[in-house]
């Protein structure tokens, strides 16, 4: 490592709201002494994210994995059915599925978007099967016309993991208004972000009292509780830094587009890396910026990671391991490698590189410095 290389750069940073102006708010919140349980503020974000992501139904949640538990215990699937769903995520979407009481299968994805590959999941349809469980993987939309048809075909139910892809539309449409219902997450590591939170979106509004009775114990009023639910509450600081930051998403947008510029040409030079491209009907989040090492490559992608570590660049392999590698799931039939080739080739060749809007030109100098090393 050379002094230039002293500061660390990280696979992401969060964009964060001004701190005096989160001093303020904090101020008011005390002031007011309403901290938590769906007061005012949390009140107003859910109805202007509702207005921003164009949907027609949201509720806020403290995190994205509360909520993924919600949408799914709101779709009441029969216990111990079947779930498709794609190896190549983060543990929540498969976690969630299990802490369901429900089973997770998973399904062979795309090579070009990465996300669950419908002609794959028709073959793993049983007549336990209740749901589809895709995840706009990067920002990259799940082809959500075909699974539609699978779903409809076969009576089950489709949820979507769009934890990357805040403010994504396909054919002008937002993100959020696809199957029947869909989580985002507003984790610090997201392009708009709560520190921890995150929401449902859906298009069914009978589904907005279960949603909410599942956030609050299924607490209807001081004399009734309905039915189980658990504390998926999303407080006002929170909130508040939610409101925040809403007024600065698009500035972020901005400055990563610069970036995926400046990495879209010089990478365009190496040969052996892959940038895989959003289709053109695609709003891009700009959540992550993910390249494939292909064999063209002098180093194999844990070599390139391992490269980035030396100079201080911490790059991330989501997602590796993927989900049907996990102790808890590698057992599965539907977890055997043989079952899962695509997922199994990209889960050795995909890298992220460091994504953020403060990425200095010098920073971006010292990633491609890394790659002109051989
Ligand atoms: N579904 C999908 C597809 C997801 O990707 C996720 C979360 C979920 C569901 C669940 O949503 P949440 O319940 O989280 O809302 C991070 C995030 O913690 C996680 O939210 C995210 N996906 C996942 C893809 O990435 P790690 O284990 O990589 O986090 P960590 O702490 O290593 O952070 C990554 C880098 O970010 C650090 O190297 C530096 C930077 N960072 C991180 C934090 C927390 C900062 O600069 N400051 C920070 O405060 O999981």
């Amino acid at each position: 490592m050379t002094n230039s290389d002293s500061k660390a750069i990280y696979v992401t940073r969060p964009a964060l709201p001004d701190v005096q102006d989160v001093f303020k708010e904090i101020a008011g919140i005390w002031e007011s002494g309403n901290v938590t349980n769906m007061g005012p503020k949390h009140e107003e974000l859910e109805k202007r994210l509702c207005e921003e992501l164009e949907v027609p139904n949201l509720s806020l949640f403290n995190n994205g994995t509360t909520a993924l538990l919600a949408a799914i215990k709101a779709l009441d699937l029969p216990e111990g059915s079947e779930v498709i769903t794609t190896p190549f995520t983060f543990a929540a979407t498969p976690h969630c599925i299990s802490m369901c009481g429900l089973k997770p299968v998973f399904c062979d994805i795309n090579p070009e978007t990465m996300c669950l590959n419908p002609e794959n999941i028709e073959k793993l349809v049983t007549p336990e099967t209740s749901a589809i469980l895709g995840v706009h993987v990067y920002g990259f939309p799940c082809d959500v016309e075909k699974i539609r048809q699978i779903a409809d075909r076969y009576g089950l139910k489709v949820i979507y993991d769009a934890a990357h892809a805040f403010s994504s539309k396909i054919n002008g449409k937002s993100i959020g208004t696809f199957g029947d219902i869909s989580m985002y997450s507003f984790h610090a590591t997201k392009l708009f972000n709560t520190i921890e939170g995150g929401c449902l979106t859906y298009n069914d509004g009978g589904l907005h009292k279960k949603v909410r009775n599942l956030r609050n114990f299924g607490i209807i009023n001081e004399d009734v509780v309905e039915e189980v639910g658990i504390n998926g509450k999303m407080n006002e600081i929170q909130a508040a830094i939610g409101l925040l930051n809403l007024k600065n998403y698009k500035n972020e947008q901005a400055k990563r587009q610069r970036v995926k510029k400046f990495y879209n040409d010089a990478l365009s030079r190496i040969s052996g890396i892959r940038i895989p491209e959003k289709p053109d009907y695609v709003t891009d989040s700009l959540q992550y910026y993910p390249i494939i090492v292909e064999d063209g490559f002098p180093l194999s992608r844990d070599g390139l990671y391992l490269k980035f570590k030396d100079h201080n660049i911490f790059t991330r392999r989501y997602f590796y391991p993927v989900c049907s590698d996990f102790e808890c799931y590698k057992n599965m039939e539907s977890a055997a490698p043989a079952n899962l080739p695509v997922t199994n080739y990209l889960k050795s060749r995909v890298l992220c590189l460091p994504f953020y809007g403060d990425l200095s030109d010098n920073d971006l100098k010292r990633v491609m410095t890394v790659f002109g090393e051989f």
